[in-house]
């Protein structure tokens, strides 16, 4: 067992209390800014800016800090084209069978089984949630709360993007197996989302939905 290293804290900033009342609430506004976006723009986005979108991403906590994640990023058009049928496939098997109720919970964002814009938006950055690691030597290292790590990571990378100026959509595809397969990831990588990622169409719109206001979110004790 390895011992604990330490070093000093140096990369903490601390703010006076009124900056930082300003602070909070500039970071509130700009998220309040985000939207889901449906409807994507084919216009390119410079790589570079994923992949400081992806390297904000990486900087999530995770379970015994075993960053079990791995993204990949997928611009190919093949590719692209690939996962769409495979995503329509099996998005029509999902609004021909999904309960009633959980249907009727959708409605409010009008979605169905077509999604060209896994197919128009320049990035799908799937993300797989890796059940256990592997060792060089192909041993297995067991990982600890997987899905809230990689959570927290597609949290952090959704606010990377949004304050790059793109916008993003979490798309869940389900059963999503075909990811594997079409991406040639190995079985202990798990697909959680594909997060599509570019500009908004010109005319976009988005649901007129909302959230939930403080009181309804959070208690104080
Ligand atoms: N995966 C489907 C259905 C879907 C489910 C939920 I929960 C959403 O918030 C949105 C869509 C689809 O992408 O259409």
């Amino acid at each position: 067992m390895d011992a604990p290293r330490f070093v000093p804290l140096t990369t903490h900033r601390e703010y006076a209390v009124e900056e930082m009342r300003r602070r909070a609430a500039d970071f509130r506004a700009e998220l309040e800014r985000r939207r889901t976006v449906r409807h994507f723009s084919d216009r390119p986005v410079p790589r570079d800016i994923i992949e400081e979108c992806l390297r904000a991403a990486g900087t999530a906590p995770s379970g015994a800090n075993l960053q079990p994640w791995h993204f990949v990023v997928v611009s190919d058009p093949v590719l692209r084209r690939r996962i769409r049928e495979a995503a329509e496939m099996e998005e029509r098997r999902f609004y021909a069978t999904a309960p009633q109720d959980w249907l009727e919970a959708l409605a409010v964002l009008g979605t169905d089984e077509h999604k060209p814009y896994l197919q128009t938006a320049p990035y799908l950055i799937v993300v797989f949630a890796q059940r256990y690691g592997l060792t060089r030597a192909g041993e297995r290292v067991t990982h600890y709360y997987v899905q809230e790590s990689v959570g927290i990571a597609v949290g952090l990378l959704v606010a990377a993007a949004h304050h790059a100026g793109l916008v993003s959509l979490t798309h869940t595809p389900s059963p999503m197996g075909f990811l594997n397969e079409i991406l040639g990831r190995p079985p202990n990588e798990r697909p959680m989302l594909i997060l599509v990622v570019g500009y908004p169409a010109d005319d976009a719109v988005v649901p007129a939905i909302t959230k939930k206001s403080l009181a309804e979110i959070a208690t104080f004790v």
